[in-house]
């Protein structure tokens, strides 16, 4: 419990009251999925059942809110600007949208101030494109950890490629970790599938990413970690990267290990670690060998004076099986992005949208027309 205190200040807590504990421990890790790709990302969440994570969903479009979207909280955003029927594809108006319901994200976001939020939306729509970036900013202004997990565009959606980068350059301003999943990756890993399951894979990797933390901050380990290890693992270096994996028979360990550190999704390299934190959950038989295994195994590939936490939970109903849950921080991958240091200059290569040109007569009278690429966020959308 020694980690919960700085958090609750538990010496002001009346015993009595300490079962209301637990309630804002659950309040902790927040996943929020934002327009119709993080609504069905947050669904998906919802039906993995990870404890202690509130499911919220937030979107412009109510019928998507409200017919297909499961969550422990809703909130649609813009009502008064769109009548809720989503966006049209305008970041703009999904930005908009997000800054007029500031004090109902607020509110929404009450408990997690110095908490863990995730954030997880389609890039290069309107709704999750320009939501996202306003609900990171109110996260990380109450001093919480911002995961944001979103996805790129498939190639044949053309334009929205460009629209989702620039989204991801305004989230990069306020997230502490901007984790990418390429939908055309998507598609070489799972083309083959439904495109639900194909999608599932996405929402996969994003539900074991925050079942993980939530395994690791709120197990009941032999050797324990708590959430205050997990924030002190994730603001130990720049990009951090969360990985879970699982191994069963001969060598379950290093499988395990392969597992997590693995996706076919997220390349990581991770011999430039600063931090790791190392949670090995496993049967009554794991033994001390194993663990030194595990924690060996990483030490030797990342940084030599890295900064490691390790624990181990045991769990009876475990036979012959060990799960790994991973988190290095100071990671490098192009899936990964830290805070923008300093905001790139808008890229110029944008041509002919519909969405953000302007028009203009050049000195010769003739009409052109170019993107206005700063209208994407910034302008005052048609209504
Ligand atoms: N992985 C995954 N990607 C999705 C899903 N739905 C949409 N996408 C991708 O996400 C991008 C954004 O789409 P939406 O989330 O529907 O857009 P939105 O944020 O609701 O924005 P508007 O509808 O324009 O207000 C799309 O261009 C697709 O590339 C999904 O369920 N899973
Ligand atoms: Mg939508």
């Amino acid at each position: 419990m020694v980690g919960y205190m700085d958090d609750f200040m538990l010496s002001t807590i009346d015993y009595d009251e300490i079962s209301g504990v637990d309630q804002k421990i659950f309040k902790k890790i927040y996943a929020i999925g934002i327009g119709g790709a993080g609504g069905n990302m947050i669904t998906d969440l919802m039906r993995m059942k990870v404890n202690h994570v509130e499911c919220i969903a937030v979107n412009t479009d109510g019928i998507h809110l409200n017919e297909k979207c499961e969550a422990h909280k809703k909130l649609l955003i813009g009502y008064e600007i769109t009548g809720g029927t989503g966006s049209g594809g305008k970041p703009n108006i999904g930005r908009i949208a997000a800054e007029k319901s500031i004090d109902k994200i607020n509110g929404l976001l009450n408990n997690c101030k110095n908490g863990l939020i995730f954030i997880t939306a389609g890039m290069g729509g309107g709704t999750g494109t320009g939501a996202s970036p306003v609900i990171a900013r109110i996260a990380k202004q109450k001093g919480a950890i911002v995961v944001a997990v979103v996805t790129m565009p498939f190639q044949m959606e053309g334009m929205r490629t460009i629209v989702a980068k620039q989204g991801i350059k305004e989230l990069r301003k306020y997230a502490d970790t901007v984790i990418v999943i390429d939908n055309e990756k998507l598609a070489e890993v799972a083309g083959t599938k439904t495109v639900k399951e194909a999608f599932a894979v996405a929402s996969n990797l994003l539900g074991r990413m925050i079942k993980a933390i939530a395994d690791a901050a709120f197990g009941k380990g032999l050797v324990n970690v708590d959430f205050a290890d997990v924030k002190t693992v994730m603001k130990q270096g720049r990009v951090a990267m969360i990985g879970y994996g699982k191994g069963t028979g001969d060598n379950r360990v290093k499988k395990a290990i392969k597992d997590a550190v693995n996706n076919p999704l997220l390349e990581v390299d991770i011999t430039t670690a600063t931090a790791a934190l190392i949670y090995v959950i496993g049967g009554e038989d794991i033994t001390l060998d194993e663990i030194r295994e595990a924690g060996n195994m990483i030490a030797n590939e990342i940084l030599p004076n890295a900064f490691i936490r390790w624990g181990v939970q045991i769990e009876g109903s475990k036979r012959n099986e060990v799960e790994i849950i991973l988190i290095l921080t100071g990671v490098k991958s192009s899936s990964l992005l830290s805070p923008l240091e300093e905001i790139e200059t808008i890229d110029e290569s944008v041509l002919n949208s519909p969405l953000y040109s302007i028009k203009s007569i050049d000195d010769r009278g003739r009409e052109r027309e170019r993107i206005d690429i700063k209208r994407i966020f910034d302008g005052v959308p048609e209504i």
